[in-house]
């Protein structure tokens, strides 16, 4: 193990994405290359520029990662016993931090599985070759604007269609879709947190329209509101923000909280957190699906290599590049049927455009592991 690279890399994205803490025009992306003696490993931060989604932000991922992470690496490489599952056990003593944690586990991932010609979806135990693609779309100015985008979305062979929803703009837009493109609609809405219990008689105005599920309708930390919301409402709730690991998988589970759980590796710590969510809820019987933060093709491959794993039953937010950026980093992802394929080849199994990367780049720093 040479070395660290941390890269920051600036994405537009084609269209503004509003949700109920803010809007999207860009992503800020830090990106984690792991230099090995043979082969590197990349990982993407999914940290947002600003704390709006969890506590966590770009450049304060970026210092626990230099300041607090980077030594754990050297410790375990200088006794010889640097693993990916060793790392991870000894990047517990550093409190919270998931996506910087995740961005990093998952560079020294992609590295050793490269080196051992393995690829995600076959480390991870996936069980299917495609994954059903679901998109999720913003708060839009209008209803027929977004009427359009759903629109869009279906002519593309969008499987499902996730709703921004806020106090405000949730029964109208709901009831609009539904009306427009009928029953057979997969349908589910994400709040991100932006009610109370005290909104429980609004939200049950969404039930007669057969949503899928509500996800992260309550605060991060409101499991209990989240049991009681679920006693009061005929749509499935699902948790997002809340499950920060996979004990608190099993303690929203076991609470009442969640039916459905929505896993996304760098609110967990990582990969190999994500899968033990993935089996606390298989054994619950709680239906899973894949999250999404906007990834580039770099975390969109390793999503979509855990989401063709058994338990993940329902579509995810594992989009087709072209929803996000008019040029992705990667050999683009792209819809089949409806379907994202899962990469095959070593690691994460798609590497970026190193000439691009540069183009986009705004600032790199090497950290070396080991004298
Ligand atoms: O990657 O397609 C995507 C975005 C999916 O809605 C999405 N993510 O709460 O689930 C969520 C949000 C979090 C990121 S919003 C900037
Ligand atoms: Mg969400």
């Amino acid at each position: 193990m040479r070395g660290l690279e941390l890269r920051r890399i600036a994405m537009p994205l084609v269209s503004p994405f509003r949700t109920s803490f803010g809007t999207e025009t860009a992503r800020d992306v830090l990106l984690v290359r792991a230099a090995g003696e043979t082969a590197e490993g990349w990982g993407e931060c999914v940290a947002m520029a600003e704390p709006l989604y969890s506590s966590e932000h770009v450049d304060g991922a970026a210092e626990v990662i230099r300041r607090f992470l980077l030594p754990e690496v050297t410790a375990l490489a200088k006794s010889g016993e640097l693993t990916v599952p060793r790392l991870e056990a000894a990047l517990g003593r550093i409190k919270g931090h998931p996506m910087a944690k995740a961005g990093l586990l998952t560079a020294l991932l992609d590295l050793s599985l490269r080196e051992s010609g393995t690829s995600f979806g076959a480390y991870l135990g996936a069980v299917k070759t495609t994954v059903p693609a679901g998109v999720s779309v913003g708060i839009m100015s209008s209803i027929p604007a977004l009427l359009d985008a759903v629109d869009g979305y279906r002519a593309q062979g969008y499987v499902r269609i996730k709703l921004k929803i806020e106090p405000g703009w949730d029964v109208e837009p709901v009831r609009a879709v539904r009306e427009r493109f009928g029953d057979d609609l997969l349908l589910q809405v994400d709040a991100n947190t932006a009610y109370t219990l005290a909104d429980a008689r609004q939200l049950a105005r969404l039930d007669p329209f057969d949503l899928l599920l509500i996800e992260q309708p309550l605060p991060e930390d409101d499991l209990r509101g989240h049991a009681a919301l679920a006693r009061q409402i005929r749509t499935p709730v699902c948790l997002d923000e809340s499950i920060t690991s996979a004990r608190a998988a099993a303690d929203a589970i076991a609470l009442g909280a969640t039916s459905v759980i929505n896993v996304k590796p760098g609110r967990v710590g990582g990969y190999l957190e994500a899968r033990r969510v993935h089996d606390v809820c298989a054994a619950n019987g709680v239906p899973v699906w894949c999250g999404g933060m906007l990834e580039t093709g770099l975390g969109r491959a390793a999503n979509v290599a855990l989401a063709a794993l058994p338990n993940f039953t329902l579509p995810g937010d594992t989009s087709a590049s072209d929803r996000y950026f008019a040029r992705d980093i990667t050999k683009p992802f792209v819809l089949d049927g409806g379907h994202v394929a899962v990469p095959t080849g070593p690691g994460l199994g798609v590497t970026p455009d190193l000439d691009y990367l540069g183009e986009i780049t705004t600032a790199t720093e090497w950290l070396p592991v080991l004298p």
